[in-house]
């Protein structure tokens, strides 16, 4: 069976055949591994599993993976072979750079994602400003596998590095009239491409969920993947993950968290509101104007499986919209 899966979910996009997805990943996942075999490794031994603050350019941009260990959480597991790190850190959507999923993390690779600071500020007893690193080191670590599941109706398998988010409010101390936590990234157009093109996006890249969806179990705040830092293409240094969203709503290099007593804007949906709504929740029912989201891909296989609702993680967040 066939489905037309959009290549990148932008109206002026066209789609693509499964077959030319899987001719485009042969074609990358070869460009990918020589890349690798010229670069020798990219980790470095002997790291104490943060990037330490040093000047140089590699350390800045984080280009400079370093190993993080975390203990695996067996509650967190997939029912499926992890995607290839070859083929999750060479299929990106990060449109700050470009909205070709290839090219993503050549253009990344200078970002300056170290020395970073993150704010905190609305509806909390303490606004204030932390190196993410220190924050990191205020946090367990621990490693999840999740389902990531693109709106655009492909999906991956991925053993993340984080801290539950539910930690991380708790740390910042909401006033008990918060309700929704606002997350924006950077804006830095002399860095990062796609924000240096006249486009009708609105920079920086914005999200938000409800402060109940924020403290769920499953949501996860990103600092590392196969056991090593976050590389810039996949949200370095720190990236949310919601396993029960459309993928759009884990958003990528977060530079402030913001408490708030409304429903913020959000990126997508101020984009095209008829297309992408606040909750965003996987659910194979209702489909994009463009496309159905009852099946999607593999993207390491090219596998065609049925969409599931929550994206399998009904256990956890039914409850939440009851
Ligand atoms: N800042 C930012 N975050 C972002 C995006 C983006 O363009 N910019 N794309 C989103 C989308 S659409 C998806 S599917 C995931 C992709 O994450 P990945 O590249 O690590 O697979 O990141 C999300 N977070
Ligand atoms: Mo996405």
């Amino acid at each position: 069976m066939l489905i037309r899966i959009p290549r990148g979910w932008e109206i002026s996009e066209g789609e693509v055949t499964p077959e030319r997805v899987y001719l485009n990943r042969r074609k990358f996942l070869a460009g990918a591994s020589a890349a690798l075999a010229g670069m020798g490794s990219l980790v470095v031994p002997g790291g104490d599993g943060l990037a330490r603050g040093r000047p140089d350019r590699k350390d800045r941009s984080s280009a400079r993976l370093l190993p993080l260990s975390a203990t695996r959480n067996a509650e967190y597991q997939v029912d499926h072979p992890i995607t290839a790190e070859q083929v999750a850190t060479r299929f990106n959507n990060y449109y700050e750079f470009t909205e070709t999923k290839a090219r993503v993390w050549k253009l990344a690779e200078e970002f300056d994602s170290r020395p970073w600071q993150i704010e905190i500020k609305g509806l909390v007893q303490k606004p204030r400003t932390i190196d993410v690193d220190d924050l990191i080191r205020q946090m367990s670590l621990e490693e999840r596998v999740y389902r990531l599941r693109c709106v655009e109706a492909w999906t991956m398998f991925i053993p993340w590095i984080g801290f539950p988010m539910q930690k991380f409010v708790e740390w910042c101390a909401p006033l008990s009239n918060a309700r929704y936590v606002r997350m924006v990234s950077f804006y830095r157009p002399a860095q990062a491409e796609g924000q240096r093109r006249a486009s009708r996006y609105r920079w920086p890249y914005h999200e938000a969920l409800t402060l109940a969806e924020a403290t769920n179990e499953l949501t996860l705040l990103v600092v590392g993947m196969y056991g090593k830092t976050l590389p810039n293409q996949s949200g370095a240094p720190l990236r949310l993950h919601v396993p029960w969203k459309y993928g759009f709503k884990s958003i990528k290099a977060i530079t402030k968290f913001e408490f708030t007593d409304q429903q913020p804007a959000t990126f997508w949906n101020a984009t095209v509101p008829a297309e992408y709504d606040f909750l965003a929740n996987v659910d194979p029912a209702k489909p994009h104007p463009r496309w159905s989201q009852a099946h999607e891909q593999l993207v390491e296989t090219g596998e065609v499986v049925p969409t599931r609702l929550y994206n399998g993680y009904e256990k956890y967040v039914a409850s939440l919209y009851k």
